[in-house]
């Protein structure tokens, strides 16, 4: 149930692409009462503010939105950071990481010297290396401090299974884990239609559902997806949007909701001391518990190569 007793406040930190599709979504889902925009470019977020303060009448429920600055964090329940470079066209998101951890540093330090003491999401790219940073960086417990991880990834793994089978993806649930990026790995032995396994779809060879031999297929799709809307787009916003305001309402109504969220890892699936995306249960308290599921040999195999190639690039920007 809503928390309707408290006022409902989010500071977003990057209002660029992404930071105003978070914004958006979260406004017009009617999450929060309070939302402060902070950014280096202070006119931008400024003009950002005001663009979203006109249209609040037709949101569902009043909001003030405003451009502010750290100081703004104390009260807030959660920061959510979106700031960085992103991709450019070919870029891989973990060429991303040595001017983006600076930046997390330098954001996060700022955010918790005005007291804050809420949930920090992370958003910025490489995903699952700055959500380590910022938690490092924080002080907080590792459970606030969260990351969208492949949030987005297994909602377009559904998607992809949506289009295949002609069943509303809401009734499909699927998984992809590991790093948001090109290592990632879908855990196809999760995957349910309806409560039915996907394997046992293509088992029984139901009609216009997929074949064994198409899941390579979909799984590069999913993959390569921001590739092919960067190349076309430049920037990809509004899906990590819908994406983070999902988080966002777990987190604001505490709904202990199962989500593929950047978590911390203490022994899960064999790995430790690592952040990445992972089926977690989420709620007030951001992560509450990592879910263990009983993958394949192949599918653990694919997470710990994930996982080894992100400690990886995390070492190289450890202080
Ligand atoms: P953008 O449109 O360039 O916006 C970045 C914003 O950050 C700009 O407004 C900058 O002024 C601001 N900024 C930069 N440095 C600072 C700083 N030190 N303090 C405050 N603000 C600062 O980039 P875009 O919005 O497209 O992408 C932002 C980040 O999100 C990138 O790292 C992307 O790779 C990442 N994405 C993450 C996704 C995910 O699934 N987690 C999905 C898409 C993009």
């Amino acid at each position: 149930m809503a928390n309707t007793k408290t006022s409902r406040k989010v500071a977003i930190v990057g209002v660029g692409g992404v930071g105003m599709g978070c914004a958006y979504s979260i406004l017009n889902q009617g999450l929060v009462d309070e939302m402060v925009l902070i950014d280096v470019a202070g006119d931008k977020a400024d003009g950002e503010a005001r663009d979203l303060m006109d249209g609040v009448t037709y949101a569902p429920e009043n909001c003030k939105v405003y451009h502010g600055d750290y100081s703004d964090c104390k009260d807030a329940q959660m920061v959510i950071i979106t700031a960085g470079i992103n991709q450019k066209p070919g870029q891989s998101r973990l060429e991303l990481v040595g001017t983006n951890a600076k930046i997390m540093r330098s954001i996060v330090k700022e955010v918790m010297g005005s007291g804050f003491d809420g949930n920090l999401v992370i958003v910025s790219n490489p995903v699952d290396v700055l959500t380590y940073v910022a938690w490092d960086e924080s002080g907080l417990p590792q459970n606030r401090v969260i990351g969208t991880g492949t949030s987005l990834d297994s909602t377009r793994l559904r998607m992809q299974l949506s289009n295949k089978t002609g069943v509303d993806a809401h009734d499909i649930s699927a998984y992809i884990v590991g790093e948001h990026g090109d290592s990632e790995q879908p855990l196809w032995s999760q995957a349910t239609i309806g409560g039915k396994p996907l394997m046992d779809w293509i088992e029984d060879g139901d009609e216009g559902v997929i074949k064994k031999d198409e899941l390579e297929d979909i799984r590069k799709t999913v993959r390569d997806a921001a590739y092919y809307i960067i190349d076309r787009k430049k920037i990809t916003n509004w899906g990590i949007g819908l994406s983070t305001a999902r988080l966002v309402r777990a987190i604001l109504e505490n709904e202990h909701a199962i989500l593929t969220t950047s978590a911390y890892f203490n022994g899960e699936y064999g790995l430790k001391d690592i952040y990445t995306g992972i089926p977690a249960i989420v709620g007030e308290n951001g992560v509450e518990r990592i879910v263990e599921m009983h993958i394949t040999d192949e599918e653990m195999a694919g997470l710990h190569k994930s996982a080894s190639e992100l400690k990886e690039v995390l070492d190289s920007v450890r202080e």
